[in-house]
């Protein structure tokens, strides 16, 4: 199977981190790629800049589908445009937020988020209540290591391991859910170091989208809400993305 996973911000540092976390689990047969977007923001943490990583991103989608993608990850913890990505793949679509709280959810009673800035906890609490994560959720909490400088600050495993620490003795969770790809390499390290489950979720959205694929299962049958969205044709700078062939 043909897998590609959509780093929504044009960091390409960053993609090659998240590739190589994707690739450590992905099976033998599975064939996987991993892309930046080539319009968008460095990095994604605000909402300015989740809206402005939407278009460049489902070109990306767009682009799979002509070079027959089975199946897409969306490799940022807001999850953008995961519903228009769902309406205009063939295969199945898997946001790493969505995945890591399902996976979390099947290690213990209740998990805490530890994402990177504070103004992003509310996009990741909104998450969570839309992935009916209301209860299991525990709290969402932030290190302030800008998303970035988890790969430049030398401190950053270390803050980041703290604020896991923190969060799991104040929510009393047994699962800590890391908030960003760009954690994805300081997950094993920081389970091994704190005794607890932590779920990065580039590797659990790869794994759960393999698993789909695998099921030959997708989004709502392609009918209804997640079918094809209606062709129109768009202007100016989003000429481009006009649906009618
Ligand atoms: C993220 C992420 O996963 N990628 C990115 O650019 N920003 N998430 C976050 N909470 O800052």
């Amino acid at each position: 199977m043909f897998l590609k996973v959509v780093n929504p911000n044009t960091t390409r540092a960053m993609t090659a981190k998240i590739e190589a976390c994707a690739r450590a689990v992905a099976g033998p047969g599975t064939r996987l790629e991993a892309v930046s977007p080539e319009m968008g923001p460095p990095s994604i943490e605000s909402h300015y800049d989740e809206a402005l990583a939407v278009p460049g991103l489902l070109a990306e989608i767009e682009k799979g589908e002509r070079d027959g993608v089975d199946g897409y990850v969306i490799a940022c913890f807001g999850d953008p445009g995961l519903d228009a990505a769902r309406e205009i793949a063939t295969g199945p679509v898997v946001g790493i937020a969505e995945a890591a709280m399902h996976t979390a959810t099947l290690l213990g009673r209740s998990f805490s988020v530890v994402t990177t800035l504070g103004r992003t906890t509310g996009r990741a609490r909104d998450l969570a209540d839309r992935y009916g994560m209301h209860d299991s959720c525990r709290g969402v909490h932030a290190c302030e290591v800008p998303v970035l400088a988890l790969d430049t600050d030398p401190d950053a495993r270390k803050i980041v391991t703290e604020a896991c620490l923190d969060a799991l003795c104040a929510d009393g969770s047994d699962v800590v859910v890391l908030g960003c790809a760009g954690m994805a390499d300081l997950c094993a390290r920081i389970s091994a170091d704190l005794g607890v489950p932590v779920v990065d979720g580039v590797t659990a959205a790869t794994l759960t989208v393999q698993s789909l694929v695998t099921m030959g299962l997708v989004t709502g049958g392609k009918r209804g809400e997640f079918a094809p969205p209606p062709p129109k044709r768009y202007s100016g700078m989003l000429e481009s993305f006009t649906t009618i062939r």
